[in-house]
């Protein structure tokens, strides 16, 4: 999938691997252990499910490489089901049932529950997005509505004051028709969390770039770019960068606006 492949260790008869599973706790995927599933819908496409029920996650994450012709004609979410794509790479046609929005690099898309997303990759290169999928939790008087917008329109914050800490929020942290939200944290070389965070909120994490190490329920793991990484409520985390050529960064979700249930 266009990664380091450490499965050399495997042809070397090592047997390694970096994955780590400790159900409805963390768990690390490392890219060059996926496999390619057949999902409902998508065609052409290399796709691989990350997070879901089954790790201890109330939503699911996939990764997404659409060939040339690539598509999703049946449509991904539907009745009570939230959806988001973020694109890592190349270019996307993301469309509802009304309007079609051609993403680039750093594009995304939300839609609410009841709505379906198609999407076509019509360029003649590849194209690699994070998508996510969740069950909406109502809220009366309140309502999610379509997101559209570019990484790259936005403004970062300093993350909790840091001068090396990045945070891009890409849906409103204002309104409580939002059950969730989806971010981009960077960390340039060196910089870190300021504590190690315990809290209620579960996330799915997907790396854009860099290489770290990762705190999970203190334990300390190296990452890099294309791991994925679920956090279960209540795990310990914390990171920190290393290296000198790239800010450690990942999409990630997190859950919000909502009393446990
Ligand atoms: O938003 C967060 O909770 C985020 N800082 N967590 C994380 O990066 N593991
Ligand atoms: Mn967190």
């Amino acid at each position: 999938m266009g990664y380091k492949n450490n499965k050399t260790g495997y042809r070397d008869g090592l047997l390694e691997s970096r994955a780590v599973i400790k159900k409805n706790n963390y768990a690390i995927i490392p890219h060059d252990g996926l496999v390619n599933n057949a999902v409902p819908g998508f065609e052409n496409c290399r796709i691989s499910i990350l997070g879901s029920q089954h790790l201890g996650a109330s939503f699911n994450d996939y990764i997404c490489e659409f060939l040339p012709g690539g598509q999703n004609k049946l449509g991904f979410g539907g009745e009570g089901i939230e959806v988001f794509i973020y694109l890592i790479k190349g270019k996307l046609t993301v469309s509802d049932r009304q309007e079609s929005h051609e993403l680039t690099e750093g594009g995304y898309v939300f839609l609410p529950e009841g709505e379906l997303m198609f999407m076509e990759n019509t360029s003649d290169e590849m194209a690699e997005a994070f998508l996510y999928q969740r069950r909406y939790e109502p809220l009366e008087g309140h309502e999610a509505y379509k997101v559209v917008g570019n990484k790259n329109n936005l403004e970062p914050i300093h993350y909790e004051g840091m001068e090396d800490v990045l945070l891009w929020d890409f849906l409103p942290t204002d309104d409580f028709g939002f059950d969730m939200n989806i971010h981009v944290l960077q960390f340039q070389p060196g910089g870190s969390h300021g504590y190690i965070e315990t809290h209620y909120q579960e996330h799915g994490a997907y790396l854009l770039s860099g290489q770290g190490m990762y705190n999970l329920d203190n334990e300390w793991f190296p990452v890099e770019k294309g791991d994925y990484i679920f956090m279960a409520r209540y795990t310990q985390q914390a990171c920190y960068a290393v290296g000198r050529d790239e800010p450690l960064a990942y999409v990630y979700s997190k859950d919000a606006n909502r009393n446990p249930q």
